[in-house]
């Protein structure tokens, strides 16, 4: 073998900061063997019929596919009894999740998004688990709304799944931003990016042309100008999957966009548990994460299912988005 392999369990024990130790690396485990529970299935997803529409629509007014309520269910029932968490937040239940009476409770709250860009799930393109970690704030109580609602800068760790050409479990846990790669063969994530960087110059722009024109004018003027850069000269990307394009453009370096629309004043993009872990991660990898006026870690959100606009990666592009917006309503 040519490189030392690391695998997470390894990596998690020795090179996390103290606090992360115990019951945060427990919940970074579960979330790394739901991973692979939901990578085995979303592998087979074509073959086991379970595509299609599950019978019902989410919270959010959007039909939920099958893979989504299968993720969201394992990811709860691998966390709902561990005695590590007091309360967890999906997309895909309307109220905050309680852990059960008969269970202990422990003292963080789990968000997550158990699969981003689920509308590519039926045509085999890369899709993702998104979370963030917080602690309660009244260590006394079960986990209560308030402790849920609780602004990015205040997450203890993130990451995102990705169920792309390979499965990558991507984490920070306030020490910079490691990827693991899962090896399917030996069931192992073995640490294959470590202090991920965005690098400089960057290389993409990832934006949703097809809203454009419901989009404001210092909007228009801030694509022109990402079009028409001459260095570094941008080229445009866009999965659909906003964790797809996160990941593709903290490896070669980019921005991710969801402005607010005319119709849609707060975007499309949830702030709890979309929005604030990848702002989360990419302040931890040296980019940037904003709404157009502001850090989107310093929004306190006053319901779960908050939509925000979404800048985000490396630093530069970012504040030229806030600087356009800055003049256009000025
Ligand atoms: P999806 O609805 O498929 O779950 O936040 C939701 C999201 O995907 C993002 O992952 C993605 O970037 C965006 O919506 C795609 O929206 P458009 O189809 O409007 O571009």
């Amino acid at each position: 073998m040519k490189n030392k392999i690391i695998t997470i369990e390894r990596f998690l024990l020795e090179k996390q900061p103290v606090y992360a130790h115990g019951e945060l690396t427990s919940i970074l485990y579960d979330l790394a063997l739901a991973a692979k529970i939901i990578a085995s299935q979303t592998q087979r997803a074509g073959l086991l019929d379970i595509l299609g529409f599950a019978d019902n629509v989410n919270v959010q007014g959007e039909e939920q596919r099958k893979l989504d309520v299968y993720a969201d269910d394992v990811i709860y029932q691998l966390n709902n009894h561990t005695g590590r968490l007091c309360a967890m937040v999906s997309e895909e239940r309307e109220d905050i999740i309680p852990i059960p009476m008969d269970h202990p409770k422990g003292k963080y709250i789990l968000v997550y998004d158990p699969l981003d860009g689920s509308s590519n799930i039926d045509t085999n393109i890369s899709i993702g688990t998104i979370f963030g970690v917080y602690q309660t704030l009244n260590y006394d109580k079960r986990g209560s709304l308030e402790d849920c609602l609780q602004p990015g800068k205040n997450l203890i760790a993130a990451g995102y799944i990705l169920f792309g050409t390979s499965t990558m479990l991507v984490y920070s846990a306030g020490e910079g931003v490691h990827g693991f790669t899962l090896d399917p063969a030996w069931g192992e994530f073995i640490l294959s990016e470590e202090n991920m960087r965005f690098p400089d110059p960057p290389q993409f722009f990832s934006f949703n042309h097809a809203i454009t024109n419901r989009l404001p004018k210092y909007m228009h003027q801030y694509i022109h100008w990402l079009l028409t850069m001459e260095k570094p000269k941008l080229t445009h990307r866009y999965v659909g999957s906003m964790v797809a394009d996160f990941h593709r453009n903290m490896i070669h370096g980019g921005v991710f966009g969801y402005p607010a629309e005319a119709t849609k004043p707060d975007g499309k993009i949830r702030l709890l548990y979309e929005a604030a872990p990848l702002a989360y991660l990419a302040k931890q990898a040296g980019g940037y994460g904003s709404d157009g006026t502001q850090s989107l870690l310093e929004i306190t959100p006053t319901n779960i299912h908050q939509r925000v606009p979404v800048f985000i990666g490396n630093r530069f592009l970012v504040e030229k988005a806030e600087e356009f917006m800055a003049m256009g309503s000025s």
